[in-house]
């Protein structure tokens, strides 16, 4: 059980959370002084930025972009007389990559790994109906003892440099929104929720933990308000006759209301939107409701300009539109957990997603991409440091599961992305990963993770972990690009047989597979990197997936044009992106929605 109870912050009858974004203050730590310089108490300097956003796009120096190691933020909160007697916390949305909370000058919360949530207890430290100092030290540098994986190196100028081993900037600070909560000492700390249908009519089997003895009731009310039914105790089943189910791109929330209850007074009310659904996968089927689905989406990012990482509730408005326009169903959160916000939104657009946690770069090279494709092997999970990084991956994936259970848009974990899997060191390491999830989640959703090109039907040790089998491909691109296409048609085909033969009856999905297109370019015939060649890349991308019944979704790399770390590979970021940055459609945004469009929802059922 995590210390922190993971429940977004909501305002109730007995709850309070208020919004900590806005500026705050900022400043790098170059030299490791903050502690010794007693920064806790209040950071040198009068510099504010916004929060949530990553730091590294306000500035116009190359060495804050660059900026490897601590820095720090400062906010001054007003805690209200009333709330005395409560439990008063500081609650962040992410903290990347490592974080130290101290509330007056004294530390209150220590936090590993910058895409999950955290609280920081301030209830015998705040000063009530006064202002209080939040002071927070933040860390973003890269190690293969924590997700996602990479160095950090010292330049001869003597400052810090990261050096990913994943296809992403390292962007980093307080990238999600930050709350101030108050929450009666006794209270609701999580819920279990598990679905069963039966014809028209629902089981809702659902779980309180609270942090007292006290009774628990629950009410369950549709989307109307008005009560469909109702519990008592902290476990039960609730019977809802001719249920609204959530159905793919076709949601129906209810809203779970549960109380802590002392006779006729509410000691604590907590409320959780949820969706009333099955997901199981059965032979090569992938089932929602027990009706058959077939995936089409993305590889997504959290990536704009000037906010980076930070979550920008405009794009993500944007980037739902743009995907329902397309006929996408699902995304996965590559390569991290996204906010919490982009969850509840897809709860409410009917979106499918793939969480994957942040277990990215565990295949030692700075560009993976590439050298993965050359059967590069590097036995990452030899190093004596693994069992330090498998503590983080698996404290990682508590955080994940424990947070976004709950939401009937999650169908599926994602363990790993791209990891090493081709030596038999890495098979104990997945099995640990693969059985934690497992344990956690009780709806007992399919688990998988994303397999990089060398990871093939003859060489990879560990598919047999995977519910659902995730390839990320590049056939077209990384290897035998342009010209070359039909050779790729050809070993792209070549290595589905081999599947094929395995026999698995899994059903097989894409999580990655794209072109690298500019924009601005048109070329009659196609080169690489051209419009048309993106489009040529997909004909033959799409012929294959439709010749083999077992694959049951395709996730194109990636939605959007991302930013990554500069170098001959990338031309300002990566451009396989169906969409710039600036969520304006490239091309082949119209093929995909005719194909997609036209699928019916259950292809190859
Ligand atoms: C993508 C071997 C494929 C790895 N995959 C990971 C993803 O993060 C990258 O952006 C490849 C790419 O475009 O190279």
């Amino acid at each position: 059980m995590l210390e922190y109870s993971m429940l977004y912050p909501r305002n109730t009858v007995s709850r309070r959370a208020v919004s900590l974004d806005g500026m705050w203050k900022f400043c790098l730590d170059e030299k490791a002084v903050g502690e010794s310089e007693n920064w806790q108490n209040g950071i040198p300097g009068q510099e504010v930025i916004p929060v949530p956003a990553s730091f590294q796009d306000f500035y116009t120096e190359k060495d804050i972009r660059e900026y490897a190691g601590d820095f720090w933020y400062e906010k001054e909160v007003f805690v209200p007389g009333e709330w005395e007697g409560q439990q008063i916390q500081v609650r962040f949305g992410a903290a990347t990559h490592r974080a130290v909370v101290y509330v007056n000058g004294i530390q209150t919360a220590e936090h590993e790994g910058g895409f999950l949530p955290f609280c920081a207890d301030a209830t015998d430290i705040v000063r009530y109906n006064a202002w209080n100092k939040v002071v927070v030290k933040v860390n973003n540098e890269l190690t293969v003892t924590n997700i996602p994986c990479g160095q950090t190196i010292t330049l001869p100028n003597g400052k810090k440099m990261c050096k990913p081993y994943f296809d992403f900037f390292n962007y980093s600070g307080l990238q999600r929104s930050v709350y101030l909560t108050a929450i009666p000492k006794e209270s609701v700390f999580d819920l279990d929720l598990n679905y069963e249908l039966d014809g028209s009519n629902a089981k809702v089997y659902y779980t309180v933990h609270t942090t007292g003895e006290s009774p628990v009731v629950v009410e369950l009310l549709d989307a109307d308000g008005t009560k469909a039914a109702e519990g008592n105790g902290k476990e039960g089943v609730l019977e809802v006759a001719d249920a609204h189910l959530w159905k793919v791109r076709n949601a129906y929330l209810y809203t779970l209301v549960v109380r802590i209850v002392d006779d006729a007074d509410i000691i604590d009310e907590y409320t959780q939107e949820i969706g009333i659904r099955t997901v199981e996968v059965k032979d090569t089927s992938i089932l929602i409701n027990g009706e058959p689905v077939y995936l089409r989406g993305f590889g997504k990012h959290e990536d704009s300009d000037i906010l980076g990482r930070g979550f920008n509730i405009g794009m993500m408005k944007r980037d739902f539109e743009l995907m329902k326009w397309i006929g996408a169903n699902s995304f996965r959160t590559s390569h991290y957990p996204y906010s919490e916000e982009i969850y509840q939104m897809a709860d409410r657009e009917g979106f499918l997603i793939i969480d994957e946690v942040p277990a990215v770069g565990l295949f030692e090279s700075l560009m993976n991409f590439m050298e993965a494709s050359t059967g590069k092997q590097t036995a990452f999970f030899e190093k004596e440091t693994t069992p330090i990084l498998l503590k983080a991956h698996l404290k990682a994936v508590e955080e994940m599961i424990t947070r976004d259970k709950n939401h009937p848009c999650v169908i599926a974990w994602s363990l790993l992305n791209e990891p090493e899997t081709t030596n038999d060191s890495a098979v104990p390491y997945f099995k640990a990963v693969f059985d934690r999830a497992h344990e956690l989640d009780i709806q007992k959703r399919p688990r998988t993770f994303a397999l990089v090109m060398n990871s093939t039907p003859d060489k990879c040790k560990c598919y047999q972990f995977s519910d659902i089998v995730a390839l990320n491909r590049y056939y077209g691109w990384y290897v035998c690009g342009g010209n070359e296409i039909c050779t790729a048609e050809v070993m792209f085909r070549k290595e589905m047989d081999g599947w094929k033969a395995l026999n698995l009856n899994k059903p097989f999905i894409f999580t990655e597979y794209g072109a690298d297109t500019l924009a601005s370019e048109h070329k009659l015939p196609s080169v690489m990197w051209s419009q048309e060649y993106q489009n040529e890349y997909l004909d033959m991308t799409h012929e294959v997936f439709d010749s083999y019944d077992f694959i049951k979704g395709e996730q194109i790399w990636n939605f959007a044009d991302f930013q990554t770390t500069e170098g001959i590979m990338r031309v300002n970021g990566n451009k396989k992106g169906v969409f710039t940055r600036q969520r304006q459609p490239k091309d082949v945004a119209y093929k995909l929605k005719q194909r997609w469009e036209s699928l019916p929802l259950d292809y190859k059922k």
